[in-house]
Parts: structure tokens; sequence; C-alpha cells
């Protein structure tokens, strides 16, 4: 494991998307069925980043004493924050913004020193080639017939369809790590609707670290990653090896005006103290709204924290 993982202590996790235009949840609320993926899919018109400045983003990173922060390049969704040239389905071409946010973001943690985590969904619900929920380009009626987390999807899987959408995930994941300087730090999900065979590893990762052999990778990766990713409860005994506790400020990952239940500065102090004094970094997600800006509660929490980080050190 890198030394700057192991010396961190906290990160900052971004998820920002379309969802953000509704307040709804990222990508679950058209697989659970909360509204229609077409419905979910018209928040790309409302997309606009008009107020996003990568540079104040991560000057609040930077004040909250975060060494590192991982944004969400790629959500179950499909819809990519990226210049990608293998899908349409990008905020570049399919929505107003216009602009390369992961470039901008890319650039602003450089300037700063920072170092640069990239969030990638492995599956991908909108894509032709990935047989899950849209499977045949619809969203199935009945969900519960849809086979959402056991692996492998027998039956469903085309094996030729399979090959073009990892070979799509190879291609993308290739623009992520080659055209915005150096990236630290590639974090997955989604791997649970897969086996390791189809995912094609240990091969997956040697082609990922070819482009950065000190690149580190996240545990959710069937059991292939470099450090383990407990989500939302800390875990109660130490875990064996790095590891990285995620969890929200509020109860969800991206921005829901809705949701009011936010933690306390404190009980995030304590969280991240429980956190660093069992080995592990703390990676704090924030929701921004579609334009960049972020809710004024979670920048104070972000500064408490930075503020408390500081204080103590120093003690
Ligand atoms: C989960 C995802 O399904 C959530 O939407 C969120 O991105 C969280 C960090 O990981 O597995």
């Amino acid at each position: 494991m890198q030394q700057w993982f192991e010396d961190a202590k906290l990160g900052i996790f971004i998820h920002y998307g379309i969802y953000a235009v509704d307040g709804v949840a990222e990508s679950w609320s058209f697989y659970n069925g909360r509204m229609s993926y077409e419905q979910y899919m018209e928040q790309l018109e409302g997309f606009t980043a008009s107020r996003f400045n990568a540079d104040e983003w991560v000057e609040l990173i930077e004040k909250s004493g975060a060494k590192y922060a991982v944004l969400t390049t790629k959500h179950h969704d499909g819809v990519a924050l990226f210049d990608t040239q293998y899908s349409d389905l990008n905020v570049v071409k399919s929505t107003s913004a216009g602009r390369d946010l992961i470039k901008e973001y890319a650039e602003a943690m450089h300037k700063k020193g920072l170092r640069v985590g990239m969030y990638y969904s492995l599956i991908d619900w909108s894509h032709p080639d990935y047989p899950s929920v849209y499977e045949g380009g619809k969203v199935p009626d009945d969900l519960s017939k849809v086979n959402r987390f056991a692996s492998p999807l027998d039956g469903v899987q085309d094996e030729e369809k399979w090959q073009k959408f990892l070979e799509f995930n190879n291609n993308q994941l290739k623009e992520v790590l080659t055209n915005y300087g150096q990236v630290d730090l590639l974090w997955f999900d989604g791997d649970w609707e897969r086996s390791a065979e189809q995912w094609n590893l240990p091969e997956f990762k040697q082609y990922l670290k070819s482009f950065n052999p000190d690149l580190i990778i996240n545990s959710r990766l069937q059991g292939h990653g470099d450090y383990k990713t407990p989500e939302q409860g800390l875990p109660i005994t130490r875990p064996e090896g790095p590891w990285e506790f995620c969890t929200t400020i509020n109860s969800s990952w991206g921005y829901m005006p809705t949701d009011n239940n936010y933690k306390t500065l404190n009980q995030i102090i304590r969280m991240f103290c429980d956190c660093i004094s069992m080995g592990g970094n703390m990676l704090l997600d924030i929701g921004p709204r579609e334009d960049g800006t972020i809710d004024q509660r979670q920048v104070d929490i972000l500064l408490g924290l930075g503020e408390w980080i500081r204080t103590h050190e120093e003690a």
C-alpha cells in the first residue's frame, strides 16, 4: 500500500451527477422503480454545472483536512462526467453543462498537490450490452424478477455482448486513467453483479495498473482490490490490512434537498476518531447541487472538521 494512503486519514467523496437535478437517489431511483428510467434521464436537460468551480471545491477539500478526494466519474446510471468517445451519455455531449468536469477537477486537485481519486461504476444500467435491469432497452415491469445482486446472471448473459461490455469498460477506464494526468486511486463500485471470472480478474487489475503501477484500487473488485471499503457503518473490530470507511453527512450520497437527517459535527468528529484509531481512513461524502454549488450545511461540516484536525494536529 502506498504510504500517502496510509497517512491520509481523511478523503472527501463526491457524488455529483444528473440525479442532483431533481434531488433523487443516484441511479437507484429508477432501478428501484421510484421513477421511470425515461423520467430519470430527463434530468440530463436540467444539468447545467453553471456554477461549478473546481478550484472552489478543492479549496474546501483542502480546508477540511483531507488529503485526497474521490469523484464519481460515472455512477450505475451510466452518465459520465467526462468526455468519453465511447458513449454519448456524458455531460459534455448530452447536457447543457458541455464541459469535461473530471478534467477541471483533476487539474484543480493537481494544482493543490492533493491525491486524485476516481469513482467508476463497473455496472452500467444504461448500456445496451449490460444485460441487467435495462435488458432489451426496457426496465422490466417486475423488478423482483431481475437478478439484482446474485452473480452470475445465468441465462441472461450473452457472451458476445458481455465481451463488448468489458471492452467498453476498459476503453472508458483508459480514458479516465490517461486523459487527466496522474490518477492515484480508482474507486470501483457495482462488482457484486458479476463474479471475479466475469470481470476478467486478475487480468483486469493488471491492465489498470499498467497505466500507473502505483494506482490504488479499492476492494469492490471481487476480492482483488488493495483495500477494504466498509460503507455507512464503522467496523466493530479493527479490519485486517488497509481500509477506508465511507459515509454520508446526511443519509444520501447525492444531493437530496429533502434529506435533513444531518449528522452533527461532533458525530462526524467522533466517527473520524473511531475510524483512524482503528487504522482506517474516512471517506466523507458530499453531494453538490446540479449547478455545482454545495449546501452550506455540508460546507460547514467540512470546515468544522478541518478546524478540529488542525487544532489537534498541533496539540
Ligand atoms: C454503493 C452505491 O450503490 C451507492 O449508490 C453509492 O455510490 C455508494 C458509495 O456505493 O454501493
